[in-house]
């Protein structure tokens, strides 16, 4: 039996998330095209006779701006000290000599695959030199391409992967597919619409925090918060006449409930929480 933590490591927008809802075959991270969407350090279990795989997806590395900027570094930190192996992904299109800046900033203790991540969208040449530019430096054990979006080379990755895991017996009971609390997951689905729907800095000034989640008899009922830093950016969440948290509010139902596997009433709600992201006690209620 094997066992073992496989943390993805990698700058905004690479691909982390994406990779690992592939990995996994289910949806547990949230996606979007853009930067930093990803807040929190979130574990996906993989089960299979012979070995238990723990990944963990990670916010994307950055300098930090704000106390949620360090909270999010913090998880990655986290991620760093109990990794078995590492994953190290790259957009193929981005600069390859910052991306090998901040791996080698990582200063890694153990073995590391280097992922070359959307290679989709580039030509065989791109993708050659792109592995010869990883192939010398020394924290790249192996290098493999991937897309993660169109779940190529996903099979290959895993089994190098495998090929890394120490021996050992499972963390996790094999039933459970992450460590997190369903509450956590709905919030996140909900963020994911905010980061689709609206422009600007709006995403990033806002978090949303899951007030009830509640089962009854025919369908599940969901209250959520959503909360903001300035008054003006609660009219823009709103819309005209409620337009936009409309659209918002359904384009999260369905995929709640399609998570869930039930029918969802969701209700939202919009508060103003002045520079929540640098208040200390405000981040640790929204869970940060
Ligand atoms: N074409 C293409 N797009 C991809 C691929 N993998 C991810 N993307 C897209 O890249 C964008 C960012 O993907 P995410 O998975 O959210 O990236 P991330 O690294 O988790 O980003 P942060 O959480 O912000 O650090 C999304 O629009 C994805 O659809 C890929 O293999 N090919
Ligand atoms: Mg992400």
């Amino acid at each position: 039996m094997k066992s073992g933590f496989v943390n993805i490591f990698g700058k905004p927008n690479a691909g982390k998330s994406t990779l690992l809802n592939a990995l996994m075959g289910e949806k547990l991270a949230i996606v979007s095209p853009k930067v930093q969407t990803t807040r929190h350090r979130i574990k996906g279990i993989l089960n299979d006779r012979n070995y238990q795989i723990i990944f963990s997806d990670t916010p994307g590395i950055i300098q930090p701006k704000y106390k949620l900027h360090e909270k999010m570094m913090e998880a990655v930190k986290s991620s760093l000290e109990d990794a078995d192996v590492a994953l190290l992904i790259v957009d193929i299109k981005d600069d390859l000599t910052e991306a090998d800046q901040t791996f080698s900033s990582l200063s890694l203790k153990v073995p590391a695959i280097l992922v070359l991540n959307k290679t989709d969208l580039v030509n065989r040449e791109t993708i050659d030199k792109a592995v010869d530019f990883f192939s010398g430096k020394s924290y790249c054990k192996k290098i493999i391409e991937i897309s993660a979006l169109k779940n190529k080379g996903i099979s290959e990755l895993l089994d190098a992967i495998i090929s890394l895991l120490p021996e050992g017996e499972p963390f996790y009971e094999d039933d459970n597919l992450s460590d997190l609390p369903m509450k956590f997951f709905v919030g996140e689905l909900i963020r994911e619409k905010i980061f689709y729907l609206y422009q600007d800095e709006i995403p990033y000034h806002a978090t949303v925090l899951v007030q009830e989640f509640k089962e009854k008899h025919t369908l599940t009922k969901i209250t959520a918060d959503i909360i903001l830093q300035r008054e003006t950016q609660k009219g823009i969440i709103l819309g005209e006449g409620g337009k936009m948290i409309k659209q918002l509010g359904t384009l999260a139902r369905k995929e709640i409930e399609e998570f869930i596997g039930r029918k969802v009433f969701l209700e939202l709600f919009v508060k103003v929480r002045p520079r929540w992201r640098d208040n200390e006690i405000y981040l640790r209620e929204y869970g940060y």
